[in-house]
């Protein structure tokens, strides 16, 4: 099949997003907006210039500020989780879980929770407007869920604040379903977050890591693997004898080749860590981290690794129903998900494992 073919094909494919930050999301056109409305037309040019500007980590890391300055209201905080769910499913997206990190912000009356609170109110209105692997007249509905971040900036106390506020939300409300841990990834150290993501474990949240993003961590990465984490991120940077070792717990790594490609974390899809994983038969998720910095989607994800890993339609199909079995959702919902799938392969014409579609 032909490019163009392939494109259509990982568009129309139900995709599963599980690491997503919400304010690297935000489309380019809202955030010029709300610097305009905050700043007027020289706040709106200074987000024009870095939304121009480089995306290698130390530029991705002076961008979230940014982000952070104009978006860190009540209401652009709605509009950023009504916009991001949008866009996934306009993208074939049925099911998302999207990452933030709480932020005390007094001067707009945001304090960490009712910033939650607020994210978690428009996921809930949103996710009201369909049904968990429905689709309502063709249109796709993308499920919302909530992961909570800590940052690597944060100190051990504010961490296991951060994790406290995930425990008593989560039991408030089904969509949060676990936590972060995410980040400069040059900032910190593994045993200052450990215990509260410690605390996470023993309170029955999963976590996933930003494990590896930069060389030369090894004994972190080490340190993280024998948290056993639920999920890890990016694993871009491992050496030799970590990748093994990361093969050898089979825990799913959540791949974003875009972002590491922007961020110049390898020069190459050919020697990505993903070839590697895949090859391994190691489980693996496609994500966008952030869509909206990186200027990417989903589908566009699955079209470069079918190109780059020279992936069938059926590799592709099985690869996202792959990603949903990493999900933080409970067997019942993943069940309700699957069927979509099982649906949706029929559509596509391609075999599903055990069925004859
Ligand atoms: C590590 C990242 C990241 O939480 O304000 N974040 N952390 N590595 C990355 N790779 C490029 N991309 C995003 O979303 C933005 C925050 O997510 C984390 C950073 O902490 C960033 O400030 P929220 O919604």
């Amino acid at each position: 099949m032909g490019p163009e073919g392939m494109a259509e094909f990982a568009r129309a494919l139900p995709k599963v997003e599980l690491h997503a930050h919400l304010n690297g999301c935000v489309r380019g056109a809202t955030l010029e907006e709300l610097a305009r409305e905050a700043g007027g037309a020289p706040a709106a040019a200074e987000v024009r210039a870095a939304l121009a500007g480089p995306r290698d980590l130390r530029a991705c890391f002076a961008l979230f500020p940014l982000v952070h300055r104009f978006a860190t209201t009540r209401a652009a905080l709605a509009r950023l989780v009504r916009e991001s769910l949008a866009d996934l499913a306009a993208d074939g997206v049925v099911y998302a879980e999207l990452r933030t990190t709480p932020k005390d912000r007094p001067e707009e009356g945001l304090s960490r929770r009712s910033y939650l609170e607020a994210v978690l109110r428009a996921m809930e209105e949103h996710n009201r407007s369909g049904r968990i692997g429905g689709a309502a007249g063709g249109r796709v509905h993308c499920e919302g869920r909530l992961i909570v971040s800590v940052d690597r900036r944060e100190s051990a106390d504010h961490a296991l604040a951060t994790v406290r506020l995930a425990v008593e939300l989560a039991a408030e409300t089904p969509l949060v379903v676990g936590v972060d841990l995410s980040g400069d990834p040059a900032v910190g150290e593994w045993s200052t977050w450990e215990p509260a993501l410690l605390l996470a474990h023993a309170k029955g949240l999963p976590v996933t890591l930003h494990f590896a993003e930069l060389p030369g961590r090894a004994s972190e990465g080490r340190s993280m693997l024998a948290f056993a984490p639920e999920r890890l991120g990016h694993a871009v940077r491992v050496d030799p004898a970590l990748e093994s070792e990361l093969l050898a717990t089979r825990i799913p790594v959540e791949v974003c080749l875009t972002s590491n490609l922007k961020t110049q974390s390898v020069a190459t899809l050919g020697e990505h860590v993903c070839a590697r994983l895949l090859r391994a038969g190691h489980p693996v998720a496609l994500c966008t981290d952030d869509s909206g910095v990186f200027d990417t989607t989903l589908s566009a994800e699955f079209l470069m690794a079918a190109e780059a890993f020279g992936l069938s339609r059926r590799a592709l199909f099985e690869f996202s129903l792959g990603s949903l079995e990493h999900a933080f959702l409970p067997e019942g919902l993943k069940e309700s998900l699957r069927g979509h799938f099982l649906v949706a392969a029929a559509r596509l014409g391609v075999a599903t494992p055990g069925g004859d579609a």
